[in-house]
């Protein structure tokens, strides 16, 4: 076996899986059991065998949350659950901060995609020139506004980026630095993509690059032109984020998720992603969400996707094939 890529940002090989196990983003059961999957599926152990010194944090009470879930809904305006994305995203917030201050690589794992207010906040806290990749079926940029579904995992990036007013921003999701800037944030996989967000995206001039582009050019060439879009200098030195929905996969291979779209990447292509990241090195965090084993038909479903889930992760933090 060739030595593996180096972490240059993460030199000790330390790293914290944080779990997120959480699915008030949206409204089908299920996805919170994401990492209880993704552990007896063997990940820690994946990730030792990988060199990386791990360990496991439970940034807030599961059983706790899913019983604010269960009592009622909290609605503001039109978005659901905002009160409870918000205290959730927040613990996520100082769980992934504290990880990135032990000077461990935080590996989140969902959970829905609205956790990413908590981790992409905490990255850029102490990375404030990283760039951001989101792979994805969807643009999750929905504003309070724009939001047909009220689901707030369609809706993250907007929280990120500070789109939504003071007056549609609910209390609970103030804490929010909303530092994101729009020319550091990259979309890879898009086909799914409302039309008051597509004005956005062309509003805001970020580099979207959706299924399309993918045929068009090819995954590497798209990994390249993403990280050229959020590294305006043109150097590609800055550290890089990665919040991954398994739904930027095809559902062939990815059956078990909320929102799965056909004529998504190949299992290869989006392995291949992360594979590309962790050669170029400067990975400094990483989510991956959305997979929800009560949405699978059968059992072949259920390791189909969480097997995908954990490829996804060993190969973000240096799996290679030879
Ligand atoms: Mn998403």
């Amino acid at each position: 076996m060739t030595e593996g890529p180096e972490f240059k940002y993460y030199q000790d090989k330390k790293l914290s899986i944080v779990c997120a196990p959480f699915c008030g983003g949206q409204g089908k059961g299920g996805v919170e059991k994401g990492p209880k999957y993704f552990l007896k599926h063997g990940l820690q152990n994946d990730l030792v065998e990988l060199g990386w010194e791990t360990d496991v944090k439970m940034p807030f009470d599961e059983m706790e949350v899913m019983g604010k879930l269960h009592s009622g809904i909290d609605v503001y305006k039109n978005a659901k659950r905002p009160n409870l994305v918000g205290e959730v995203s927040k613990k996520i917030y100082d769980c992934v901060k504290e990880t990135i201050d032990e000077g461990k690589f935080p590996l989140t794992v969902g959970g829905d995609h609205s956790i990413a207010i908590g981790t992409v906040s905490a990255v850029l806290n102490k990375y404030p020139n990283a760039g951001l990749l989101w792979i994805d079926a969807h643009a999750d940029i929905n504003t309070l506004e724009s939001t047909d579904s009220g689901n707030l995992h369609g809706c993250p990036v907007s929280f990120l980026m500070g789109l939504n007013g003071p007056d549609d921003t609910p209390d609970a999701l103030k804490w929010c630095p909303a530092n994101l800037k729009p020319n550091k944030i990259a979309y890879i996989g898009l086909r799914d993509v409302d039309p008051a967000e597509k004005q956005i995206i062309k509003d805001l001039g970020i580099a979207a690059f959706s299924m399309y582009h993918v045929d068009k050019y090819g995954i590497n060439k798209v990994i390249e032109m993403a990280l050229e879009a959020i590294n305006p200098e043109g150097a590609l030195e800055s550290p890089v984020m990665c919040s991954y929905d398994v739904d930027a996969v095809d559902p062939l291979y990815v059956p078990a998720t909320g929102t799965p779209v056909r004529g998504g990447l190949t299992l290869r292509e989006g392995l291949f992603l992360v594979e590309r990241l962790a050669e170029i090195g400067n990975l400094v965090g990483l989510d991956i969400v959305e997979c929800n084993p009560n949405l699978a038909v059968d059992d072949i479903h259920v390791t189909d996707t969480i097997s995908a889930g954990c490829a996804i992760a060993r190969c973000a933090l240096g799996e290679t094939l030879l």
